[in-house]
């Protein structure tokens, strides 16, 4: 290993692919004995609390009067510059750009030359989709990649997304996620009897913040048609509020079918417990949570948006659908709740493909190559 390096990261500390990601790489980089320096406005959810080489730097944001709108970006640029002029950073590495990419871009402006750190930024998905199209922010975003010393996506789809968007020219390097699965904590029966799964019934789960573009509607309107309807539990592990689909769950006689946990921090109990995963996105990037099942040997049905094939190999580590064909997803998921052999086979090509391609082991030293480069 070379030179040990410092590093900050800013990222989302709530549950969101991104935060996940980013704190990933964290631990990992401290267990390779890089001194690591997390700031944001909360501890990331899945920050371990005393690992070495691992600290935690808070924002405070203002409350003032005479804001209508309390500022998070000002705070946490001052806190950029303040962290890495203490701790002599050599990188600031931001994940998702908004807003901090242009908190990393200020900060350095705001250090004497021999202080600044290299900015790194890591495009994770909406930054680019949604608010790259919005013109209260696309300016913002492309000014802060241009300004970047290395940009980079989580998918080779990504990538042309940003070009395309944002019509940037600067270099991307694609560096896709990974998932190091944390060992369960119960008995895969223990938390298959918790969740009420019967005896022959396939465990399907579906893990995510819940957001629009999640398609929960899609989600059930795909689990009211698997047949036989007695064949699965739907188990929602959720990022969000589930209230605002309960009605709908009652509506399409779903009532005994859906199972959810909100907020779990244990996925990996609920992970190793599942048969199945399924997701419906409008638009992933990635899409971290197929990723997180496969590490557990249990494939995915999901829309063919995206990132989502660089994850998938349709018909070996799961089976893609179109976007939007609810019947479609339902008769794929059918076709492996009614084949267990096909889906044994196909959740080990997906463990398999998890461990060769998107662990820590094969993620981190690209960052760490990239990390180096920037830095000379
Ligand atoms: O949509 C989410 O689940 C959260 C969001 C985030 O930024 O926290 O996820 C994005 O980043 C993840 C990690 O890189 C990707 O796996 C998700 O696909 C991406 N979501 C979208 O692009 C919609």
């Amino acid at each position: 290993m070379g030179k040990a390096l410092k590093i900050g990261i800013t990222c989302y500390p709530t549950v969101g692919g991104s935060g996940v990601l980013a704190t990933a790489l964290g631990v990992d980089l401290a267990r390779r004995g890089h001194e690591v320096h997390f700031i944001s406005y909360e501890r990331p959810f899945r920050l371990p609390p005393d690992a070495p080489r691992l600290h935690f730097h808070p924002v405070l944001i203002n409350d003032y009067d005479l804001f209508k709108y309390p500022d998070y970006t000002l705070p946490l640029s001052v806190k950029m510059a303040e962290v890495s002029r203490d701790c002599g950073l050599d990188i600031l590495h931001v994940h998702y750009a908004v807003p901090h990419a242009t908190a990393a871009i200020l900060a350095r402006s705001m250090l004497p030359s021999d202080q600044r750190p290299r900015v790194v930024t890591t495009l994770h998905g909406t930054d680019t989709t949604l608010l790259g199209r919005d013109a209260g922010y696309g300016p913002a975003i492309t000014h802060a990649l241009a300004c970047s010393d290395a940009v980079t996506t989580v998918s080779a789809w990504l990538k042309g997304e940003t070009q395309r968007v944002l019509g940037t020219g600067c270099p991307i390097d694609v560096i896709h996620n990974f998932y190091e699965p944390r060992p369960a904590l119960r008995m895969r029966d223990e938390v298959r009897a918790e969740l009420g799964v019967k005896e022959g019934e396939v465990l399907i789960v579906h893990s995510s913040n819940l957001r629009p573009l999640k398609r929960i509607d899609l989600l059930l309107a795909t689990a009211a048609l698997i047949r036989p309807t007695n064949s699965f539990k739907l188990l929602v592990l959720a990022g969000g509020s589930f209230a605002p689909f309960v009605d709908e769950v009652r509506r399409l006689g779903l009532a005994d079918r859906v199972v959810v946990r909100e907020k779990v921090t244990d996925i990996e109990d609920y992970l190793q417990a599942a048969d199945l995963g399924l997701i419906t996105s409008d638009t992933e990037s990635f899409c971290l949570s197929i990723l997180e099942a496969m590490a557990f040997g249990c494939p995915s049905v999901a829309t063919s948006v995206g990132g989502i094939p660089e994850v998938i190999d349709d018909g070996i580590t799961g089976l893609l659908a179109p976007i939007g064909d609810p019947g479609a997803l339902a008769l794929a998921v059918q076709s492996l709740i009614t084949n267990p052999t096909r889906r044994a086979a196909m959740g080990q090509f997906a463990r398999q493909s998890a461990r060769l391609k998107f662990t820590a082991g094969a993620i981190v030293p690209l960052y760490e190559a990239l990390y180096r480069r920037v830095c000379g």
